[in-house]
């Protein structure tokens, strides 16, 4: 039987970025949205992320979470051979915290665009609900579960300090 394409791909440098990028994916599945994940790097796998990202719309992605850390090469090159939206995650790098990733994927010359998200696990989460909230612009359903969550996000801020 052939297996349908999840409207999300989440690409990554390396399996090391998983405990990072594993975040995007709880997010989509707590919204109920489909995913896949892959290693794909820019600087050791670049035929892969060549037919990856040319092929990446012909397969059914709708959009695409990529994470790297390091000299983040990683979204700023499969925008480029692509028009589905991109979200990048800098990965935090041992050396300088993701402040490489961060100015690698955040500054893009003008005409190809990376929506760029926080630095680690927090930006990871908010790609994956990013990703769901690009998707319920033609999704009324998961427009609700979008609501939902937000509702139930805001009524867990206890307003006071103590329980
Ligand atoms: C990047 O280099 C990856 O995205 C990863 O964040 C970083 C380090 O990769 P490994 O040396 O752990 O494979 O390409």
């Amino acid at each position: 039987m052939a297996t349908q394409t999840p409207p999300v791909a989440i690409i990554m440098g390396s399996r090391s970025d998983w405990p990072t990028m594993k975040h995007a994916a709880e997010a989509l599945d707590r919204l109920g949205v489909g995913w896949e994940a892959k290693v794909v790097s820019a600087h050791r796998t670049p035929k892969r992320l060549f037919d990856f990202a040319t092929g990446a719309r012909a397969a059914g992605y709708k959009v695409i979470i990529a994470g790297a850390g390091g000299a983040a090469h990683l979204p700023g090159m499969a925008a480029s051979m692509t028009e589905l939206p991109v979200l990048g995650v800098p990965v935090e790098s041992k050396a300088l915290k993701g402040m490489d990733s961060l100015l690698s994927i955040a500054q893009m010359p003008g005409g190809v665009p990376v929506a760029t998200l926080a630095i680690g696990e927090p930006g990871a989460k908010n790609a994956g609900i990013l990703a769901a909230q690009i998707l319920a612009l033609s999704d009324e359903v998961l427009a609700g579960r979008l609501a939902a969550f937000r509702e139930a996000q805001t009524e867990a801020v206890h307003e006071t300090v103590e329980d």
